[in-house]
Formats: structure tokens, C-alpha cells, sequence
């Protein structure tokens, strides 16, 4: 019986660092869409692609209405998709916000968003995951350093590398509050991490995350090899950026919230099969078992 090896090997004995597999920008150049050209080639090289205007202020302040709205609802707050910050007990992020609301349903729709998903991964995509994080302030706890894809093959059993995320600003994104950082360039490197997945792992990682979290000594090759972009832009800006790419933000402990509504699009050619190193898949509301696409 032939095994297939699996190119992405993680969550082993040791750490180990394989070159990507996988193309990064999957459809044609000249494919139809928002993307032109020259957009398409920046992600292939850097992994990542901002957009300064992707909503206008007025559609942010709807968006802003209805995540202050989902967070003040208890029902939500009692809600297992509901994630809370360690310290405070406020809410830090909710999954499945498409699913939950129908105003975030509609963002996932719009051609701004899905077209230029569909553009990048050259197929019909549908949501893996969408979550709101609020980071609220006032020492409201970062993410650390991480691959999403190592996340994403290890435990919901993502097989390759045809995945983009969007993190689209909900308030302004200084220098300040906690904004994302990227490693540019890093996403044609797989980090595989040391450390088995534990069982019930996403009830603790996605407070903190531990399984599937790189050496210092990784960290350090890298940062030192591709350097450290933090994405700064103001509320209705966005950052698209590969499910490969080694990224994490700080803590906020400034008084001004970072809020963002956080949109992961997979290839319904690349849909979820067993988890690669994890005893059990995940709830359905953090890896989506549903692959119908967005239309
Ligand atoms: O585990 C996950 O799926 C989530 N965790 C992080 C820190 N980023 C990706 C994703 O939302
Ligand atoms: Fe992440």
C-alpha cells in the first residue's frame, strides 16, 4: 500500500524547514478581476498585497456598528465561537462571522473581496474560516509568531498551499496598537514545528498558541533573512497575504482599539481531508467543513 508523503511534515519530534511546494499566485496573470498584473506578481514575490481603500468609511462604519453590535450580544458572548482575552474576560475575536451575521455575509460576497481571492488562488473559492478580532486596548494580547498554514494542514487537514487570508481594518491600524507584521518572502519556506498537537488544542491556541510555534532560533534565521513589514493603514485598508506567510502582531496596550474583520478563502481544489498531525479535526466554525463556493 503506497503511503503518500506528506511534503509538509510538522508537529514531530523536531523542527524542521522545507522549501514551498506550491505555486503562490495560482491563477493566470491576465486572469479577469480587481488584481491587475502588477498586483498579482507583488504577491508572488512578497507574499503579501495591501490595498489602501478596500471599503469606503462609510461601509467601515457599518462594519464597525455591527461588530461593537455582535460583541454587546450576550447570546454571542455565551456563544462557543466566541473567543475571550486570558486576562480581561473581553471578547477577542469571533469565528464564523459570515455565518453569524448577515452584514459580514455580505462582505465575503462582494466582489472586492472574493473576486480578488478567486484571482490569486485561479478556482472557485469558498471561506475556511472568517473571525472578527477586536483587540480592544489596553493590554489586549497579540498573536505570536506563526505560519497559518502550519495551522491550517496539521489540524484542519488543509493539503496544500492554495489559501488567502484578508485582514480588512475595521478602526485605524498605527504603528502603535498591535498591527500585523509579516516576514516578507517567508512564505516560500514551510516551517514545520516541533511539538505534537495536543488534544482540544484551538481551546487554548487560539488565546495563546503553542503547538505549531517556531524556535527562537528559527525565528531569528528568519526575521534575519527577510527582515519585518508592519502593516499600517487606516480603517477601510487591507492586507491580503498567503497562508504560508510567518506573521504575528503585539500586544495593544494603547487606548485605541485594532479591529479588524479577518476573511480566510480556500481553493475548492485544495478542500479540507483529515488533519496531518492532530489526534482530531476542529470544530467546524475554525476549519469549515462546508466547501460550497461563494458565489
Ligand atoms: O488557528 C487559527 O486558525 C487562527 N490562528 C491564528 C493566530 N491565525 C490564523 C487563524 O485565525
Ligand atoms: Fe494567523
Amino acid at each position: 500500500m503506497t503511503t503518500l508523503t506528506d511534503p509538509y511534515p510538522t508537529r514531530g519530534t523536531t523542527e524542521v524547514a522545507v522549501p514551498r511546494q506550491d505555486p503562490v499566485v495560482w491563477g493566470a496573470p491576465d486572469t479577469p478581476g480587481p488584481l491587475p498584473e502588477t498586483d498579482l506578481r507583488a504577491f508572488e514575490r512578497d507574499g503579501f498585497l495591501t490595498v489602501d481603500q478596500l471599503i469606503t468609511d462609510d461601509e467601515v462604519a457599518v462594519y464597525r456598528r455591527e461588530l461593537e453590535r455582535l460583541v454587546a450580544d450576550p447570546a454571542v458572548r455565551a456563544d462557543e465561537r466566541s473567543v475571550v482575552e486570558p486576562g480581561s474576560g473581553e471578547i477577542r475575536s469571533v469565528f464564523e462571522v459570515h455565518r453569524l451575521s448577515a452584514v459580514f455575509d455580505r462582505l465575503v460576497r462582494d466582489e472586492r473581496v472574493v473576486g480578488r481571492a478567486r484571482q490569486i488562488l485561479g478556482s472557485d473559492v469558498y471561506v475556511h474560516q472568517s473571525r472578527i478580532n477586536v483587540k480592544p486596548g489596553f493590554g489586549a494580547g497579540g498573536f505570536y509568531w506563526h505560519s497559518d498554514f502550519e495551522t491550517w494542514h496539521a489540524e484542519d487537514g488543509l493539503p496544500g498551499m492554495r489559501t488567502v487570508s484578508v485582514s480588512i481594518a475595521l478602526t485605524e491600524n498605527h504603528d502603535t496598537n498591535g498591527g500585523l507584521m509579516i516576514m516578507p518572502g517567508s512564505h516560500r519556506t514551510f516551517l514545520g514545528c516541533a511539538g505534537a498537537t495536543p488534544r482540544d488544542n484551538y481551546k487554548k491556541s487560539l488565546q495563546m498558541q503553542d503547538a505549531g510555534t517556531p524556535s527562537d532560533e528559527a525565528l531569528t534565521t528568519m526575521a534575519s533573512q527577510f527582515g519585518i513589514k508592519l502593516f499600517t493603514g487606516r480603517a477601510g485598508s487591507a492586507t491580503w497575504f498567503d497562508c504560508n506567510c510567518m506573521h504575528g502582531s503585539g500586544d495593544n496596550i494603547t487606548p485605541f482599539p485594532r479591529s479588524n474583520v479577518f476573511i480566510v478563502f480556500n481553493s475548492v481544489e485544495n478542500t479540507a481531508v483529515e488533519p496531518f498531525a492532530a489526534p482530531v479535526r476542529r470544530p467546524e466554525f475554525i476549519g469549515a467543513r462546508d466547501f460550497t463556493p461563494v458565489r
